[in-house]
């Protein structure tokens, strides 16, 4: 198949999947187009099958917000015509979905009718679409489409609650590439960051205030009046200052290192005990689960689709949002046993397993070819 994606190329949940995605299909034979405003952080290898349309919007002074859902229209109908797509994968609603609406309805008086299929990935539901602001045209854009999937039963269902909507949903979890997410041996590294041999916690965002960050370092907090560890923060967003000022005024900051935006997040995840993952608001939970590929058991908020990624007392713990003493207890539960940090760490890993890629890719080919078909 021609397949053409459209994501945020950003760090972003909803970008890494569509860029594993879109690799993971090109390395099948699929020829895979990506069509976005800069090339997305994890498009990091070449193949021949596997192509990068860039949008780019002209400057002009009248314009106080450029109009990239209009750019990004006409580049969706100058790819689809000349490449000659058999079908369009856009992630996240806004502004993707309603954007290859209009590139759909332009195509028509080519003579050209391309499927839509739209993957809705959380927040474009649960906070941004929801707003009266996107609603009417994320309600339409959704039931216009080909083909809708979600990330988790649970985004699913808020969908249809908070959307008049008249169309199937699919259900198609996040994955993980098994070779690249994998335990690998970093004692040198593991020696640098805990050089006495103290646990390490970790949390890897964007630093949105639905991460809840501050919540991580107090967890963190009272993990370490109990047990000799030490905190990795990874990535970086609006909230990253508030977390390192409350590192300070609690005085552990010389037990918290905040490592900013890393590519090899692996390599982290591999020398840490226990993910901490207190989000107010998760589809999915992405980072989760490439810490539990990575053999780390996860201390998380029992919100959205987080029940059906980490198992409560099997994978590690689930909480109330802000229910920080008893994210506390439970991690302090994991960790002061080496055989039962061994026992979680094992069933995180079977779990994690289970959302291996090329379970999942067979399941987006198949929802491609029926919107195919139908369309
Ligand atoms: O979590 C984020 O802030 C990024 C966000 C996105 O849209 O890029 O991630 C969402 O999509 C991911 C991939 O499907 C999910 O794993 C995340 O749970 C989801 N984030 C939220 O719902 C907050």
């Amino acid at each position: 198949m021609k397949i053409g994606i459209v994501c945020y190329p950003t760090f972003g949940g909803s970008g890494v999947v569509a860029t594993e995605l879109g690799k993971g299909l090109a390395s099948k034979g699929h020829e895979v187009h990506f069509i976005t405003y800069n090339k997305p952080a994890r498009l990091d290898f070449f193949l021949e099958n596997l192509y990068y349309h860039e949008v780019s919007i002209s400057q002009y002074p009248l314009f106080d917000f450029p109009p990239y859902e209009s750019a990004l229209a006409s580049k969706l109908v100058d790819v689809v015509r000349f490449v000659e797509l058999d079908v369009l994968h856009v992630h996240y609603a806004i502004p993707h979905a309603s954007a290859a609406y209009l590139a759909k309805q332009i195509l028509k008086t080519y003579g050209i009718n391309i499927p839509v299929v739209t993957t809705l990935h959380g927040t474009d539901i649960t906070l941004v679409g929801k707003d009266k602001t996107f609603k009417p045209v994320v309600t339409f854009s959704i039931n216009e489409s080909d083909g809708v999937t979600t990330v988790s039963e649970n985004l699913k269902s808020q969908t249809l609650e908070s959307f008049d909507i008249t169309r199937d949903i699919k259900v198609i979890p996040n994955f993980i590439d098994l070779t690249r997410f994998v335990s690998k041996n970093r004692e040198h590294f593991k020696k640098a960051i805990a050089p006495g041999n103290e646990r390490i916690l970790v949390h890897t965002s964007n630093f949105r205030k639905v991460k809840n960050t501050q919540d991580v370092v107090r967890i963190f907090h009272k993990v370490s009046q109990t047990i000799p560890s030490k905190l990795l923060m990874v990535g970086d967003g609006p909230e990253r200052s508030n977390a390192e000022e409350l590192s300070r005024q609690l005085g552990i900051s010389n037990s918290v290192r905040f490592l900013g935006k890393q590519d090899a997040v692996e390599e982290i995840l591999s020398v840490s005990d226990l993910f901490l993952m207190p989000s107010s608001s998760e589809s999915f939970g992405l980072a989760a689960l490439e810490a539990m590929a990575c053999r780390v058991p996860v201390i998380s908020t029992n919100i959205g689709g987080l029940p059906e990624l980490n198992e409560q007392g099997i994978t590690g713990f689930l909480s109330d949002v802000g229910d920080i003493d008893e994210m506390a207890k439970n991690a302090i539960y994991i960790l002061e046993d080496c055989d039962r940090l061994e026992e979680f760490k094992q069933a995180a890993y079977d779990h994690a397993r289970k959302f291996e890629i090329s379970q999942i890719l067979p399941l987006y080919e198949e929802y491609y070819q029926q919107a195919i078909t139908n369309s």
